[in-house]
């Protein structure tokens, strides 16, 4: 009977303990009201983003108040306003579409004593307005673009640029990092540059006006700044009667899993990775301010160029 009595308290003891491991692993927030001012919907990876964002507070047992923006920055000042005049609201992250224009409604979300935790792009504002940022290194993720480029052109190219949102650091860093290497270059050149805005269709299109401009014998890549814009232009590519990946080589951002089935068809070169995992390390900031922690203005979420589904698939086991 005392064996009996014995293991039963052991197994209570180790109960509790795997309850606070989990509890602790999470990361807390449970009970917080928190607004997510998201860009919009304009990508894959940003569809994925949010759906990992709204599952990590799912699983924290945390308030989401979501807001998408329709990629328009009125519409995230309008939403952090009203979560301001809501009173409830515990923290607020926000994902800006571009890097000005934030200082009001930062200063205002100050003075009410909501903490606010920058995800992905920057912001280019007074950074006591905001607690941390949470996100990639955009002018190494432009830089790797341009290494992966030099390497496969023996550093003699014609580039043509599908850019993203203009104003947005993902789209200028990544710009910036991609012309640092480039430079070192003189046979590499980006002969041609118009934005997408992230958007496939739009990179369609972009890439369609570039074959039609340029003799299409003088375009040796693309570097496109998402992954969407990349499979446009693989589109409009073969519409031309040419072969993605050998006519033109291409390379761009965010891994998201059709760039994978089109490095599969091989129809693309690489792309660089761009984590959606951003809500874990968001909530943690908002969790470790509200505690009164001090915490480092950027947070970074690290990620590497893949040319394979295998190789992406090995360092994600
Ligand atoms: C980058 C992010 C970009 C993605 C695009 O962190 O802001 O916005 O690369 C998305 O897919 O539209």
């Amino acid at each position: 009977m005392r064996n009996i009595r014995r293991i039963a308290v052991i197994l209570v003891v180790v109960g509790l303990i795997a309850t606070a491991f989990s509890t602790a692993a999470q990361g807390g927030g449970e009970g917080l009201t928190i607004g997510f001012s998201q860009i919009g919907s304009e990508s894959a990876w940003r569809t994925s983003f949010t759906d990992a964002v709204k599952a990590e507070a799912e699983a924290r047992g945390i308030n989401l108040l979501f807001s998408d923006a329709q990629q328009e920055q009125e519409n995230q000042i309008a939403a952090i306003n009203a979560w301001i005049a809501q009173g409830d609201v515990d923290a607020i992250i926000l994902a800006p579409v571009v890097t000005s224009g934030w200082d009001v409604v930062l200063q205002e979300a100050k003075d009410a004593g909501i903490p606010v935790v920058i995800v992905d792009r920057n912001v280019d504002a007074d950074p006591s307005l905001y607690v941390t940022r949470v996100s990639s290194d955009f002018v190494h993720e432009g830089r790797l673009a341009a290494a992966w480029l030099v390497q496969a052109t023996s550093g003699n190219c014609n580039i043509v640029e599908l850019y993203g949102t203009v104003g947005s650091a993902a789209a200028e860093d990544r710009a910036t990092g991609f012309r640092e290497v480039i430079a070192l270059f003189p046979g590499m050149q980006i002969i041609r540059s118009e934005t997408g805005n992230f958007v496939r269709t739009e990179g369609k299109q972009v890439m369609e006006s570039f074959l039609s401009a340029e003799d299409p014998a003088n375009i040796c890549a693309v570097f496109a700044h998402n992954d969407d814009m990349a499979i446009g232009a693989i589109e409009a590519i073969k519409e031309a009667g040419l072969v993605p990946a050998q006519d033109i080589l291409i390379v761009s951002v965010d891994a998201i899993p059709d760039i994978f089935d089109s490095l599969d068809a091989g129809e693309t070169n690489a792309t660089v990775e761009l984590s959606p995992f951003m809500g874990a390390p968001a909530f943690d900031a908002v969790v470790a301010t509200l505690a009164g922690e001090e915490l480092p203005k950027w947070i970074p979420v690290a990620g590497s160029l893949y040319t394979s589904r295998a190789a992406y698939d090995a360092d994600h086991q």
